[in-house]
């Protein structure tokens, strides 16, 4: 069997960030599932570098359209290897195949007479980079970018998707399967119910420059979508070759609900237009957030999953996405979540089952997979159990319920915690004479351990590795060989293992955030990539020279310093410099603050504020002006 599966080509104005990493770690998950099943895998992501945002985006850092795409896209490109992500294709729509395709196809359309030129009047929305119909409006604005739209009246080229309703209604009623989960089905079908207008597809290059030059007609070019949406073929080398033949066949596209209309009904209906089959599934997941705020590079409340990955451990975070996440509907993003499911499913469930086990085999049975005897009832549960599992795990990754899959993983983890509680296997080990239950005990024990190993294998796969290491097994061959239950050969040699999942703590973790400070893991202070931000962002700073008139301790903390800053007017700023500096040391001195902070309290007290600070390894430095300058004079 083949599996071909994509996310979307992400935006390169800005640096990946969680949702984008949960869309790649599904992917990545699935197809390391599906190359478990023995199949043929192509996996494939990338960058989408045209359109206005892109030129914004440049133009705001100070730098050319094509440098500016390089580095970025080479940001997702270096980010994805920290998450253990593992793409076969890495596509660029800047990259010179693409464009080409893309030429053909415009080409191919226009000559069948799909493809015509119009004038246009209509409301623009620049985050969308589309125009929107007034229905979609909300009080006047676009609802995902909360901008007025602006009126445009122009000449452009129009892909005749309308003539291609009736198909796409038709073809979605056909495959209950093509749109899932189903909601998202029903959302397309309903907005297919009013008629389907055409889509604009080209950008006159008096107002965009940066994009796939029209073939036809050099004024013009490529609508960003029209370009975006055509790697899913290039990547696989359409028109031609082995991979198209092998991969279109069985494509499945990854993306959030945000991008479902272009996804949904621009791309079957282009596909329709270019004489191919429609992709066969599309998978639509629902937004990370924070509170109640999806998280978005344009609203910067953004978590970076490189430093998460840090913080927690690649294996922890992508556990903790695909656990939280309900593959449909949204999720909250908290730290204290992940250290929630960190400690309980990983350090307690799984970690303390791997370490206990393999401790007893290898204190009371010799460090060897015994020889079974005669199984019990209890022992027949434990398999029939596994087994239960095993198929429980496999229908619902297909399905992409991967919270599901790993709590039928976990149902089993929490039945072997249990049995080894009932069976009791240190008083077994005090009577010689229970030899042969011991080892049988062991043995359902240690099989158990194998199917975990294996199952948590696409989610977690550097602590697969140790489970199979561990096991003395290799990581090799196919699930429906593998997930038979009693294939662990008696006489393998198993070794103890060290704690899969550290234990973390709840209340640093709090301190930290109350503090603002990152958290104090060794390599999140190496390095600290560096967001570009537009002179305007930069003049939101009110930063000011302050006096520190007064200084004391917050009570029950040893990080925070309430500092009365005179900047002219005094204000309270509590700062997270007590295990660096004493209330004596600071008295007096003149600091850099940022005035503007909206107030927060910290430790029961109200902050107007931040000191700036330089921190130098576990050195920490107040920054000042040099010389003495008057309270409150601003830095520009
Ligand atoms: O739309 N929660 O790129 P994009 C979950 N270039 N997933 C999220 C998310 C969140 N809060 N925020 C972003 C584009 N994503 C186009 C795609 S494809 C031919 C062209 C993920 O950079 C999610 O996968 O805005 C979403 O669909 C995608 O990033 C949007 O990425």
């Amino acid at each position: 069997m083949n599996t071909y599966i994509t996310t979307p080509i992400f935006y390169v104005n800005a640096q990946p960030h969680l949702g984008h990493a949960y869309t790649t770690i599904v992917a990545d998950t699935y197809s390391r599932y599906k190359r478990l099943c023995g199949d043929n895998v192509r996996f494939q992501t990338g960058t989408d570098e045209h359109g206005e945002k892109i030129i914004q985006a440049a133009e705001d850092a100070g730098v050319s359209p094509k440098e500016y795409v390089d580095k970025i896209s080479g940001l997702f490109r270096e980010a994805w290897p920290v998450l253990t992500i593992e793409p076969d294709v890495f596509i660029r729509t800047t990259d010179a195949d693409h464009i080409q395709t893309v030429q053909a196809i415009l080409q191919k359309v226009y000559d069948q007479g799909d493809i015509y030129f119009d004038e246009y009047s209509g409301l623009y929305c620049k985050g969308c980079e589309r125009f929107l119909t007034e229905k979609e409006l909300v009080d006047d604005k676009c609802p995902d970018h909360l901008t007025l739209p602006k009126e445009i009246r122009e000449q452009n080229y129009f892909f005749r998707m309308g003539n291609y309703q009736e198909w796409l209604i038709d073809h979605i009623k056909k495959n209950p399967d093509f749109i899932t989960p189903e909601r998202y089905r029903n959302e397309v079908l309903s907005f297919l119910k009013e008629p389907l207008e055409d889509l604009c597809i080209s950008r006159p290059t008096s107002r965009v420059t940066w994009g796939i030059p029209f073939p036809f007609d050099d004024r013009f070019v490529t609508y960003v979508w029209f370009d975006a949406l055509i790697n899913y073929l290039t990547g696989i080398g359409y028109p031609d070759g082995e991979e198209f033949e092998k991969y279109w066949q069985v494509a499945e596209h990854v993306i959030a609900k945000d991008i479902l209309k272009p996804h949904a009904i621009y791309w079957p209906t282009m596909l329709k237009a270019m004489g191919l089959e429609p992709y066969r599934k599309l998978h639509v997941h629902g937004y990370w957030k924070i509170g109640e705020t999806k998280m978005s590079k344009s609203l910067g409340n953004v978590v970076r999953p490189v430093e998460m990955a840090e913080r927690f451990g690649v294996d922890a975070v992508r556990y903790f996405l695909l656990r939280d996440m309900s593959f449909g509907l949204d999720s909250g993003y908290t730290p204290e979540a992940v250290v929630a499911r960190q400690n309980a499913d990983l350090a307690n469930d799984l970690g303390n089952l791997f370490s206990r086990s393999l401790t007893m085999v290898k204190k009371f049975a010799g460090g060897k997979v015994p020889e079974p005897g005669d199984p019990q009832e209890i022992d027949n549960q434990l398999a029939d159990a596994a087994q239960e599992m095993m198929a429980a795990y496999q229908r619902e990754m297909n399905d992409f319920s991967f919270h599901k899959a790993l709590q039928a993983i976990w149902a089993l983890i929490s039945k072997a915690n249990k049995y080894i509680v009932s069976t009791e296997p240190w008083e077994l080990a005090k009577d010689p004479a229970n030899r042969q239950r011991l080892d049988t005990v062991f043995y359902h024990l240690l099989e158990a351990l194998r199917l975990i190993a294996l199952t948590v294998q696409p989610v977690m796969p550097h602590t697969a590795e140790k489970m199979f290491d561990a096991l003395n097994l290799k990581n090799d061959g196919d699930l429906a060989e593998l997930g038979q239950w009693g294939l662990l050969q008696p006489g393998l040699e198993v070794k103890r293992i060290k704690s899969l999942f550290p234990r973390l703590d709840l209340e640093e973790l709090k301190k930290q955030a109350d503090s603002q400070k990152p958290a104090t893991h060794k390599k999140s202070q190496k390095k600290e990539e560096t967001e570009l931000i537009s002179f305007d962002d930069f003049k939101k700073l009110d930063l000011r020279v302050g006096e520190i008139v007064a200084a004391e301790k917050v009570k029950k903390s040893d990080r925070l310093l309430k500092l009365t800053v005179k900047s002219p007017e005094e204000r309270i700023i509590v700062a997270g410099i007590a295990e660096h500096f004493t209330p004596e040391d600071v008295i007096g001195r003149q600091v850099i603050i940022v005035a503007n902070l909206k107030p927060v309290k910290l430790m029961g007290v109200v902050s107007h504020g931040m000191v700036l600070a330089a921190r130098d390894g576990d050195n920490l430095m107040l920054t000042g002006v040099s010389g003495s300058v008057t309270p409150g004079s601003k830095i520009s």
